[in-house]
């Protein structure tokens, strides 16, 4: 099958100090602590490993970057959350800008949020569930890095985060390996709508 995602683009990232584009079409925010492997699920879903940059240094993605999957359909790559130096400044920083955004934005379709699989659910998971759920907006945890335990940790896990969100979908990938990808893929386009 085609990839969907194969010619996502790059366009432009912004600060806090920056106007949002226009509010046209679908956006995808892709969310999570930082180091939780957000830019490299990116990576993975479109096959371009030079697409988003990874680091080994939590913090890399400083602006919001936007990614064009195709005419109308964006992804949003957020900063992480939770650093572990500069942590609660940081927060303080992007607060207000997301909650602007999540008040106003009409092309805001859902928000994938991103936990390593064996961390999930920390106290900045459980802001941004109720950041969604305050306004509305469908979320899809994603648990990461599946290849670092065991199947049946990843199905438990998957269980656990499931029982606790009440969300319709939870999904586990790696983007090391591929595994869970294209279903994370397909699940994301049922929000799409252009
Ligand atoms: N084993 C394994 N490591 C992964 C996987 N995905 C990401 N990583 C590693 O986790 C680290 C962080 O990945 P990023 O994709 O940069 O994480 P991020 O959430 O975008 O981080 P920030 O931009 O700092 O918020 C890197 O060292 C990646 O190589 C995975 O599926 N398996
Ligand atoms: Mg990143």
């Amino acid at each position: 099958m085609k990839n969907p995602f194969k010619n996502t683009t790059f366009l432009f990232g912004i600060t806090k100090y920056q106007k949002l584009p226009e509010d046209v079409g679908t956006e995808i925010l892709l969310s999570g602590r930082s180091n939780a492997g957000k830019s490299s699920a990116l990576n993975a879903l479109t096959k371009n490993k030079k697409l988003a940059r990874i680091s080994k240094t939590p913090g890399r993605t400083t602006e919001i970057n936007f990614f064009e999957v195709e005419e109308g359909f964006k992804f949003l790559d957020l900063p992480g959350y939770g650093f572990a130096k500069s942590g609660h400044s940081r927060r303080k920083d992007w607060g207000p800008l997301l909650g602007e955004y999540f008040e106003k934005r009409t092309s805001l379709k859902a928000v994938v949020i991103f936990m390593d699989i064996r961390h999930p659910l920390k106290e900045m998971d459980l802001e941004m569930i109720e950041l969604c759920e305050n306004f509305d907006v469908p979320f899809i945890p994603v648990l990461t890095k599946s290849d670092k335990v065991s199947n049946n940790v990843c199905v438990s896990t998957q269980q656990m985060v499931l029982k606790q969100t009440n969300a319709p979908d939870v999904m586990a990938i790696s983007a090391l390996k591929g595994t869970g990808c294209e279903k994370l893929g397909k699940l994301l386009l049922r929000y799409v709508d252009v």
